[in-house]
């Protein structure tokens, strides 16, 4: 379960005040998932790069993970306003969105630029979650699989099947995301099985069916259980929802 806050909250004091509410609501009822926790719900925050540090100290105590919500693909340089990837990881992030829907539509990230900042994350040694999805318009058209299928082959070039391990892909539908139009959770279910016959012929079957696939898009407490449920869907990439501790640690502990 992924929490994205994206360009909030306002204040230092705030992110701080927002993750102490989430650590002590969630005590240690989260933990890495490794071979011995198979089981557990792996939660990974996403706070605004100023905050990343202060809001890890206090996270981690309740085994929660941090990301960042971008990168550039450039190591260093004259890149004014940018953050490298080796910058938020040497601050501890494990994950790091690339191609959200924001990204794409208001700062211009485009396929190519999207597939650096995978590789890039990916030669660093974290964890891309990639971001893909279609818009009102494509959903109109019923193009929506032709579109999530172009976005992960080109997103994805050159990322090896080695590599697949480590990558996540979120399944954000533009037209669900901040609206309160969840997807139906049948309607992601079908697109997340699509997605794996994608991987499947770009990789292979252990790909298709190992990868995480997590949907995103205006979920809450109301529409977490019914989404994870599915057999196609790994977990949640959550926006809104989780800026409210309360609510967020619900989406965390669906049933
Ligand atoms: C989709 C999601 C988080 P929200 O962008 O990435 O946001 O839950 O507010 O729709």
């Amino acid at each position: 379960m992924a929490g994205n806050w994206k360009m909030n909250p306002a204040t230092e004091q705030d992110a701080m005040d927002l993750s102490e509410s989430l650590t002590k609501l969630l005590g240690d009822e989260t933990c890495p998932i490794d071979d011995e926790n198979p089981l557990c719900t792996e939660v990974v925050v996403f706070p605004p790069h100023p905050f990343i540090s202060k809001v890890k100290e206090v996270v981690e105590d309740a085994g929660i993970t941090i990301g960042a919500q971008s990168i550039y693909f450039e190591d260093k340089g004259a890149y004014t306003g940018s953050v490298s990837a080796s910058m938020v990881k040497s601050l501890g992030c494990e994950y790091i969105l690339c191609g959200h829907s924001e990204r794409r539509q208001t700062f211009g990230d485009d396929d190519q630029a999207i597939n650096r900042k995978v590789l890039k994350v990916l030669d660093s040694g974290m964890k891309p979650i990639l971001c893909i999805g279609e818009s009102k318009a494509e959903y109109d058209l019923n193009i929506k699989n032709e579109v999530c299928a172009m976005q992960l082959s080109k997103d994805l070039a050159n990322v090896t099947k080695e590599q697949m391990k480590e990558v996540v892909i979120a399944y954000e539908p533009v037209w669900a995301i901040g609206t309160g139009l969840v997807c139906a959770a049948g309607d992601a279910n079908e697109t997340h099985a699509f997605l794996r016959t994608v991987l499947a012929r770009m990789y292979d079957d252990d790909v298709a069916q190992e990868t995480r696939i997590q949907y995103g898009g205006s979920v809450t407490p109301d529409s977490v259980d019914e989404l994870m449920a599915m057999p196609e869907i790994d977990g949640c990439l959550v926006g809104g929802a989780s800026l409210d501790a309360d609510k967020f640690g619900r989406i965390i502990n669906f049933k």
